[in-house]
């Protein structure tokens, strides 16, 4: 009995699919979401792959990426929705949960807090990325990996897996990402198009955000004892003519820092109201610290939404990851 079974007893059944994933979509996401698409298009079916918001600029490259559509409208009905990457329903966005007839749901996914949402649920969490699952789903239902479900899959989880350097690299991530290189992914290739590839106001909006800079010192002894944070204003993306995505990612400089445990990025969402990021290296649970704000996420990686000025939310997120340094 293999995992994927009841996934691949529904492509069997099938013939005309829906393949989604989550809103504000990033690599694992995109890549699985048409890596899956063109593997069941490679076995002659009618694939529709959705995405309630547009791919970002930099998976545009990706094989199969101007096929994605944003609007169910008039749509289906469908044999069965493969959702990839989400762990929630209401995440696949409006448009999907308006469609009357997605049929059965394959929830394949490795987000711990995954709600098994679907009809037939692979929930994984020990896989780094959603690509993972969708390379073993293609290896059960026996589909030829050509050079673009390669290029897909291996985004999928360089990604995730922040280029292998988090704790969710496995040996097995690097054994099929060493395969996909094999079937055709061209490791300098992506790596150019995915992060040397960066829009110059991008770096300006980032020396802003570098000057709020702000490392407090939480504890005395041990190794990492600090918590660093920064922040994004309004102001800042207009003033760098920056789209709000370009400033994902910029939590892991605060993390980056000699001597911090955890690193926030607070992000202005609207009046008196903040995103905040946090990202954690050594023994902080951030996901325990979101969840107390009504968040969640990874133990290393948590966000939440607060209502406040700067300085209160950030007082808030300091006395939190305080309680939580003292507990971990
Ligand atoms: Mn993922």
């Amino acid at each position: 009995m293999n995992r994927f079974d009841d996934a691949v007893a529904e492509l069997r059944r099938g013939k005309k699919f829906l393949v989604v994933s989550h809103v504000s979509p990033e690599g694992d996401a995109v890549g699985s979401l048409l890596g899956m698409t063109l593997a069941l298009r490679s076995l002659g079916k009618d694939v529709t792959a959705y995405l309630e918001d547009p791919v970002p600029d930099l998976f545009k490259f990706l094989p199969g990426a101007d096929t994605v559509v944003h609007s169910l409208d008039g749509a289906g009905p469908f044999d069965a929705t493969f959702a990839v990457d989400c762990g929630q329903k209401e995440r696949l966005g409006r448009g999907f949960i308006s469609l009357k007839e997605p049929g059965r749901i394959v929830n394949i996914d490795h987000h711990a807090t995954n709600d098994a949402f679907g009809a037939v649920n692979v929930i994984v969490p020990d896989a780094s990325a959603a690509g993972e699952l969708v390379y073993d789903f293609c290896v059960a239902a026996g589909v030829k990996i050509d050079r673009d479900i390669a290029v897909n899959l291996y985004v999928a989880i360089h990604t995730d897996t922040g280029s292998f350097r988090y704790s969710s690299s496995t040996a097995e991530s690097f054994e099929k990402a060493g395969a996909l290189v094999r079937l055709g992914a061209d490791p300098w290739e992506i790596s150019r198009r995915v992060y040397e590839n960066n829009p110059a106001k991008k770096y300006k909006l980032l020396g802003m955000v570098l000057n709020t800079l702000d490392v407090v010192t939480i504890a005395s002894g041990g190794e990492n004892t600090s918590v660093a944070f920064v922040n994004v204003t309004r102001e800042m993306f207009k003033k760098a003519e920056a789209e709000k995505d370009l400033a994902d990612g910029f939590v892991n400089y605060a993390r980056g820092i000699q001597g911090v445990a955890a690193g926030v990025l607070i992000r202005e969402a609207g009046d008196h109201e903040y995103k905040v990021s946090l990202r954690a290296k050594g023994d902080v649970d951030v996901a325990e610290v979101a969840q107390s704000f009504g968040g969640g996420g990874h133990k290393n990686a948590a966000g939440f939404m607060l209502k406040g000025t700067l300085e209160e939310v950030k007082a808030r997120v300091l006395e939190a990851l305080k309680g939580a340094f003292s507990r971990a």
